[in-house]
């Protein structure tokens, strides 16, 4: 059976490119190598009109990809997926942005990738669509006569249906998702809110981890997501030795101070500005800290387009200058805020140097800097993991120092735990988190998921708690 993998963005590999370390795009891209498949997505073009997608071959595998016309990037991208469902999905009612023309074009772009689809489809394709750009999907090619196994996996949180149902056409949408014959999610609380949603607004029936919407029945499962712990250790371990990593540099401009690292995406979800007063509070309890340890943040812009993140970019600059003057000294700066992205080699060694990863979203689906971070660690003198009780990672993680990120005082807290922690605590706590991140990896993940699409049972360990 050929695998067909259907993605809001998709990246045509060069010939010459040599897989990357780890990441979700290298583990899809080996699954289509090892089976032969299709990737179909948008190309991250705009162009004035649309056109049939251009193909491409690697191997055994075809990029099939789509131009959106700017129109569509507005209202489909911009619009209704990331100021409609991402703000909704990560239960922030409050920045959602609602527009019947955003609506309206997402329906559309979901309606042409369905068209553009059917023509590369064969018979026997297992379909795995990605993430909630394409919800619809599904529906709009079983109303064109589509009968092959369609997947969904949500990569970030389902909200409650008294959230959810805050969209206008939250009912039609939802119902949409009947159209799958698998849908996966990251944890139970998502698994339990998608049902929830499905029975207060389709009127469906649930029988275990199945749901009936009419005639049609849909397997619901949480498949935590994972990384590719081996790749990440290794390299972590190398970026010690290696002279050419920025490790070496930090070194130089950090001594022996200590190190807190945060890594994401400058977005509003990952709690970046709550996690910089946190750490100002810290600092302001804890005047002993002050000149030993200070806070690298990675955070490389993304959706600059959409003005909540302009403004989140504004006001992270803001706290962590007011923090940096308040706090400062003319040889330490407390808080060092950068905005780009580095490689994975650099993160990796960021991650090893430092002696507490701070990982506190204030709603987030998985969270892979969470597992990154203990797959880089050096198991003999390991780091201590932070972590948000809202981030999915919190349901497989119990053994990181698990804190509400509403609460500054407790993150304060926190960071001064993990920096006092005896090495053998450190120790117990990293082998149990290493155990678990490298069983439910991410070759696991996609394992698992395929086998129980493709109609066999699932694969051990059992779809792990939470
Ligand atoms: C969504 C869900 C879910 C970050 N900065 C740099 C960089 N990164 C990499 C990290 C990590 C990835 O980006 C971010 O993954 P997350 O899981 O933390 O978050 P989202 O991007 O929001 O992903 C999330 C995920 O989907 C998978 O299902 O876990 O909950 O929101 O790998 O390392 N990579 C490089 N340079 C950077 O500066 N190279």
């Amino acid at each position: 059976m050929r695998l067909v993998i259907v993605s809001n963005r998709v990246t045509i590999p060069e010939r010459t490119e040599k897989a990357a370390a780890g990441g979700l795009a290298v583990a899809l891209r080996e699954a289509l190598e090892k089976q032969g498949g299709l990737w179909f997505g948008w190309s991250g073009n705009v162009r004035e009109a649309t056109s049939a997608p251009n193909v491409v071959e690697r191997g055994n595998v075809t990029y099939a990809v789509t131009d959106l016309t700017e129109a569509e990037r507005q209202s489909y991208y911009l619009g209704f997926s990331n100021r409609a469902l991402w703000p909704l999905m990560h239960y922030r009612l409050g920045l959602t942005e609602f527009s019947r023309t955003d609506y309206a074009g997402y329906l559309a772009v979901n309606r042409r990738f369905a068209k553009a689809l059917i023509g590369l489809l064969r018979p026997d394709d297992i379909i795995w669509i990605h993430d909630y750009h394409l919800i619809p999907l599904a529906a709009e090619l079983r109303r064109r006569g589509v009968g092959n196994r369609i997947g969904y996996f949500h990569h970030i949180p389902w909200p409650p249906a008294e959230v959810f149902g805050a969209l206008p056409f939250a009912s039609t949408l939802a119902s949409t998702v009947a159209a799958y014959d698998l849908v996966g999610l990251q944890t139970q609380t998502d698994v339990a809110n998608l049902m929830g949603c499905l029975v207060a607004m389709c009127g469906a029936s649930i029988n275990g981890s199945r749901l009936r919407v009419g005639r049609r029945q849909t397997q619901v499962q949480a498949f935590p997501i994972g990384i590719d712990v081996e790749a990440f250790r290794k390299l972590a371990a190398a970026s010690v030795r290696s002279a050419t990593t920025p490790l070496k540099a930090t070194r130089q401009s950090l001594g022996e101070r200590k190190l807190v690292v945060g890594v994401d995406r400058l977005d509003y979800s990952k709690g970046i500005v709550q996690r910089l007063e946190a750490f100002g509070q810290f600092l302001r309890s804890h005047p002993d800290q002050r000149g030993r340890v200070g806070l690298l943040q990675i955070a490389p812009p993304s959706r600059s387009d959409v003005p909540e993140y302009a403004e989140l970019d504004r006001q992270s600059d803001e706290v962590a200058g007011r923090l940096n003057a308040a706090l400062g000294e003319f040889d330490w700066t407390p808080i060092r805020v950068v905005k780009k992205a580095y490689s994975r080699n650099a993160l990796a060694g960021f991650y090893r140097r430092a002696q507490v990863g701070l990982v506190t979203p204030m709603r987030d689906g998985m969270n892979l800097v969470a597992k990154e971070y203990v797959a880089a660690q050096d198991p003999a003198d390991p780091g201590v993991l932070v972590l948000s009780r809202f981030a999915g990672a919190a349901h497989q993680m119990g053994e990181a120092l698990i804190v509400n990120p509403f609460d500054t005082h407790e993150v304060a807290e926190a960071i001064r735990t993990a920096l006092a922690m005896p090495k053998s605590e450190r120790v117990r706590r990293f082998e149990k988190l290493y155990d678990t991140i490298a069983a439910t990896d991410i070759g696991w993940w996609t394992r698992s998921y395929l086998a129980v699409l493709s109609g066999a049972a699932p694969l051990e360990p059992e779809i792990v708690p939470g």
